[in-house]
């Protein structure tokens, strides 16, 4: 970095300290992991400079024949790596991929259906204060009290009132597996799409740990930066093509148009413009590093991971989230241990450790508070972290939530926290 030292020694000053945080920290964040160095000098190069709207073979601009090389292989990968017909890997992250799937599917004002924001779900699965609740008419569903699962009976009974024309189903802080199967069922009912949305679980679709999308959802989107280890950023994926059902033909010949080609018009030029050819290059790298056998390995710690977090978090007599996990994640509801999610959260930032509180389902508190707080495995994992690791950081955990307001004991959990770091260095 001594180009950018010299250059802009405040920036450069600013890189070391974040390098500096993500390296002295614990991450815990469950949407976050460390990718790689080789990810990181592709999303570096400069094909940050090439302008190249369109898509490979038929861009706007000239002297696209590199890039066009890196997104074909980006293309072919990310077909290979979920076994997926088509692949769009432009999108600039999760939510854009969810942006170009809804425009390619809805009007405004359909009706989508999504699992509730405080119940697990995304912003983008038509939460009021997004773009999706906004132009389309949005109806939510939920999980049980009783166990924190979805409830199908809910979803269905609402699916049959709303006539849905895209049911979403996948979450953010959803710690079991995602029942395509089911939710295919439901949406044949009532002449629905299926959308999965797997930005949580890609690394684990992708690894075979977790039940395929395919063949149940008609359309796949999720970001490449969690489990997948990638860069930041989206794709969209489909099992098979289809044509498109809504008969809207090509110009010329007009033959029916398949549903990758209003895609691809849904993403460019619909909701972007020139794509970001060095992300891309990034993806790829990204994906080979998830189609080379040692990935498994590691999706297989990371959910090993997580599910002992579940279990040492039980036995010191916390509330864990549908009394367990089949996942990378695990939500805490922190009713019983008199402190909110935001104290918690603060009170581990303090002492080094990274998370988010999180709303726990039925919680009554907003979502500027919470109740809850989420953990997840992936980015340890990829430090190098093991089950001995989980026990002690569950141990420092509790500390810190017992003793929230005592600046001692999170003074002394910050320095073993920085000495558990020491040992699995990530940059
Ligand atoms: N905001 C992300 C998460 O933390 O789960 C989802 O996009």
């Amino acid at each position: 970095m001594s180009n950018l030292k010299n250059q802009d020694p405040d920036i450069a000053s600013i890189i070391d300290s974040e390098v500096k945080r993500q390296n002295n920290f614990l991450e815990l964040i469950a949407s976050e992991n460390f990718t790689s160095k080789a990810v990181l000098e592709a999303v570096g190069s400069p094909l940050t400079n090439k302008y190249a709207e369109g898509y490979p073979g038929r861009r706007y601009y000239g002297g696209c024949i590199h890039v066009d090389e890196a997104e074909n292989l980006a293309i072919d990968r990310a077909k290979k790596l979920f076994k997926a017909e088509y692949a769009n890997v432009q999108p600039h992250s999760g939510s854009s991929s969810n942006m170009g799937v809804y425009l390619a599917m809805l009007e405004p004002g359909d009706c989508i259906m999504g699992l509730d924001l405080s119940h697990g779900g995304h912003l983008t699965h038509g939460s009021k204060v997004s773009f999706s609740g906004q132009i389309y008419n949005s109806v939510t569903f939920h999980v049980k009290k009783e166990d924190g699962l979805i409830d199908f009976d809910d979803l269905l009974k609402k699916a049959k009132e709303h006539k849905p024309k895209l049911i979403i189903c996948g979450a953010s802080a959803y710690p079991r597996q995602v029942e395509f199967e089911k939710f295919r069922e439901i949406a044949d009912e009532v002449g629905a799409f299926l959308h999965g949305d797997i930005c949580h679980n890609a690394g684990l679709i992708a690894a075979e740990m977790h039940p395929s999308p395919f063949p149940y959802c008609h359309v796949v989107s999720t970001s490449t930066h969690k489990t997948l280890r990638g860069p930041r950023g989206g794709i969209i994926l489909l099992g098979k093509d289809f044509e498109n059902p809504y008969g809207i033909v090509a110009p010329k010949s007009g033959r029916v148009k398949m549903m990758s080609e209003l895609i691809d018009a849904a993403v460019m030029p619909g909701i972007q413009g020139g794509p970001l050819m060095h992300v891309i290059a990034g993806k790829a790298v990204a994906f080979k590093e998830a189609l080379d056998p040692s990935f498994k390995d590691y999706i297989k710690s990371v959910l090993e991971n997580a599910e002992y977090f579940a279990e040492e978090f039980k036995s010191r007599g916390y509330n864990v989230v549908s009394g367990g996990t089949d996942t990378h994640l695990v939500l805490l509801d922190l009713q019983n241990k008199d402190v909110t999610g935001k104290q918690a959260e603060h009170a581990l930032d303090l002492a080094g450790i990274t998370l988010n509180k999180n709303m726990v389902p039925f919680d009554p508190k907003s979502p500027f508070v919470t109740s809850g707080v989420r953990i997840g495995s992936p980015a340890l994992t990829t430090r190098g972290m093991g089950l001995d690791e989980v026990k002690i950081i569950v141990d420092l955990i509790d500390k810190v939530i017992i003793n929230n307001e005592d600046k001692s004991v999170i003074e002394s959990v910050k320095q073993e926290v920085k000495e558990l770091c020491k040992s699995f260095p990530i940059y």
